[in-house]
């Protein structure tokens, strides 16, 4: 690891690793020996369910919508993850549940709209909360049907001990619990911790190089598999600002320092993919590629793009939360593919636990799907409601139900009267339609009525709700 010392050195919690560790500097190491040793698998895996997948699921940060050339970029050049949605299917109207970090990631390992786990703001250092004991990853839920899993990357869901990945699901972890600009700078560096498991084992973090770093976790962790499948969630830090730049890829992109960045991140789709190629399991793994919600717009900084949608990061217009999706599995789904419904983060567990053998939990609210459907075919599932970044109690922004998209607020202010666009002609969201259309507002109000109705006596809200704390934390960003 660089050479770089070890802060706060402490035992692992995970008993399958703690006899594991010769020496603190090879923490790590030897960390990752023992996943390889979890990857090779103890049990015999039983050649009754041969079709389940390998799934890599790779969360970008506040990457925008129009980012990749897939996507429509003209300046960023995004070869691998091209080439995944050519050979695979890709989304053009997927959401992230949630405009910033913590809600979204919590939507997405959970299933659930945020409001439920409580995990409504982003969160920062000084908090003492995180994701509850009570919820159920997709980590979780793959285990039981005996994967192997590891989150690399930025987790964003508690950085306590109890809050940790390796608590919530994850045999292995390596990255760091916040965002990457949520420290005073030391050594150029904002004070962030790099993890291993639950370990410091750099501070800060050097994040210039973090994504090529946690790409080679990736690799290696797939050149260790073993008979059992596997799940990686590859959460990475970047674009997220501050921007670091790998020496490498440094002055690469047309698009500039944001274009770097982004670049490396397309280089890293591409050493996984060939590490499964190499490993003879590129048919059978599904790679899943998103983002956690859209673009911070450069002032000081370089920024990403929404085009054609408004807003950006923080915003319920569909800049802040459509995000790219590309979903790979040669197994089972056909290339070319464009799928033009609407779906979200939120039905990746029930996909991803449908696909591993399992079922999803009976006793909460689940609030995605199982879209394997329209991965692995051109079939349509009915239309349901979207709602956005549910994280207030009695309310919610917005609500999408097939092309049509109600809008409550605006810059996170009550309208009068609820806004109503036709996403499919006006994307950019700049045409109130609502007088032509009483009966589609009248539905969706009756929609959001319903679906709050349905919220009642879930968990109370662990963080408070709203945004009000995030608006008056002294932290620089989300
Ligand atoms: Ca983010």
């Amino acid at each position: 690891m660089r050479g770089i010392p070890i802060i706060q050195p402490s035992t692992f919690n995970i008993q399958a690793f703690t006899s594991r560790i010769p020496r603190r500097e090879f923490l790590c190491q030897s960390a990752l020996a023992a996943a390889a040793v979890a990857l090779l698998g103890q049990e015999a895996f039983t050649a009754s369910r041969p079709q389940r997948p390998n799934v890599i699921l790779i969360n970008a940060d506040d990457l925008g919508y129009a980012d990749l050339g897939c996507y429509g970029s003209d300046n960023i050049s995004t070869p691998n993850l091209d080439r995944l949605a050519r050979e695979g299917v890709r989304f053009t109207d997927f959401y992230a549940c949630a405009p910033v970090c913590t809600p979204s990631r919590a939507g997405l390992l959970t299933g659930r709209y945020p409001i439920r786990s409580g995990l409504t703001t982003v969160l920062f250092p000084n908090n003492k909360v995180g994701i509850p004991d009570t919820e159920i990853t997709i980590a979780e839920l793959l285990k039981r049907q005996g994967y192997s899993t590891a989150c690399i990357g930025k987790w964003h869901l508690g950085h306590l001990p109890q809050f940790l990945p390796t608590r919530h699901g994850f045999d292995y972890y390596y990255g760091i619990p916040y965002s990457n600009d949520m420290g005073e700078i030391i050594d150029g560096y904002p004070n962030v911790p790099l993890m291993c498991n639950e370990e410091t084992i750099e501070r800060p973090a050097h994040i210039d190089t973090l994504t090529q770093r946690y790409t080679e976790e990736a690799v290696r962790l797939i050149r260790a598999h073993g008979n059992r499948p596997f799940f990686i969630y590859l959460a990475h830090t970047m674009p997220h600002k501050p921007l670091y730049v790998n020496p490498r890829f440094k002055g690469h992109s047309r698009g500039g320092k944001y274009g770097d960045v982004v670049e490396e991140i397309d280089w890293g789709v591409g050493r996984i993919v060939q590490a499964l190629r190499d490993e003879g399991l590129q048919r059978n793994t599904l790679v899943m590629f998103t983002s956690d919600n859209g673009p911070v717009f450069g002032k000081k900084e370089p920024g990403g793009s929404a085009d054609p949608f408004s807003g950006g990061k923080g915003s319920v217009f569909e800049g802040g939360m459509r995000e790219p999706f590309i979903a790979r599995w040669p197994a089972r789904i056909r290339p070319g593919g464009v799928c033009h419904q609407p779906a979200s983060n939120l039905d990746i567990l029930p996909t991803l636990v449908t696909l591993g053998g399992g079922k999803v939990p009976k006793d909460r609210g689940i609030d995605g799907r199982n879209i394997a459907p329209l991965l692995t075919s051109s079939a349509r599932l009915p239309d349901y409601a979207f709602f956005y970044d549910v994280t207030k109690p009695g309310s919610v922004p917005a609500v999408r139900f097939g092309r049509w998209k109600l809008r409550m607020e605006k810059g996170r202010k009550e309208l009068e009267e609820p806004q109503l666009f036709d996403l499919d002609l006006d994307p950019g969201e700049r045409r109130n339609v609502a007088a032509q259309h009483p009966e589609i507002v009248a539905d969706l109000k009756k929609r959001i009525t319903a679906f709050l109705q349905s919220l009642e006596g879930e968990s109370p809200l662990l963080l408070g709700g709203g945004r009000g704390r995030l608006a008056s934390s002294p932290s620089p960003t989300q």
